[in-house]
């Protein structure tokens, strides 16, 4: 089986977490925090960052968005791609955007609120809490709001790797006790309850809240 090396309490193991489970691809989680010497998993990810993987064949590699379209090559079903060229490139694009853009925001609240206190003793530090909250939060939600149409996911009605990218971002507001506005961002409202009430999301949180609720007793 092939072997995903990350924690789940990172984003972007978070967004491999979630792309298996919507193509229904089983994987072993090897726990592996970042910056860790495992020969294999450093084979995997020169740079020790998270996600790493390798696959049944002994292929390694890293990175979130290199491991969710190797998915989609071994398995065209569900496919988290759409077909059409342009659909196709807006979807790599919110990729990318949430990855870089939506990702620090989110998790600089994520890891004030959770991370922090819970995996690295550093207390929440509430001025820059509020820094995060009125500066960085609102910025990227307005950009979100901005692109949600009246369909139900990021590309039109078919759910795709922007989803999976974005609402993974969404569950680090969740776990981070952030609650969207709904008189300001309307769209995104609706769009974070319709992410964050998939069963793969709702399996994913579970299992990170287990982990989390271990650690903290
Ligand atoms: N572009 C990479 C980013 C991975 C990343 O930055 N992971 C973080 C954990 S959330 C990490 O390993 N940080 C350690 C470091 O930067 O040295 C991906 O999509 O997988």
């Amino acid at each position: 089986m092939s072997i995903l090396y990350g924690v789940s309490a990172s984003p972007f193991v978070r967004k491999a977490m979630l792309a298996h489970a919507y193509k229904n691809i089983p994987y072993e989680l090897k726990l592996t925090p970042p910056g860790n010497n495992d020969a294999e998993f450093r084979q995997a990810s020169p740079s020790g960052k998270i996600p790493a993987y390798k696959t049944d064949d002994g292929a390694a590699f890293a990175d979130s968005s290199v491991i969710i379209a190797y998915l989609e090559r071994i398995s065209s079903k569900h496919s988290l791609y759409p077909e059409n060229a342009a659909n196709y490139a807006q979807a790599l694009w919110f990729e990318e955007w949430s990855d870089s853009e939506l990702m620090p925001a989110t998790g600089a609240l994520y890891f004030q609120r959770v991370l922090g206190p819970i995996f690295f003793q550093k207390a929440t530090d509430p001025e820059r809490v509020e820094e995060i909250l009125t500066e960085l939060i609102p910025k990227v939600l307005d950009i979100l709001e901005s692109r949600l149409t009246d369909k139900n996911w990021l590309i039109g009605e078919d759910f795709s790797v922007a989803d999976i990218a974005v609402g993974s971002c969404l569950i680090s507001l969740q776990h981070a006790d952030y609650q969207i506005e709904q008189s300001r961002w309307p769209k995104l409202y609706s769009y974070n309850e319709r992410f964050l009430a998939l069963p793969i999301a709702q399996e994913q949180m579970a299992n990170e809240q287990a982990v989390i609720d271990k650690i903290t007793g």
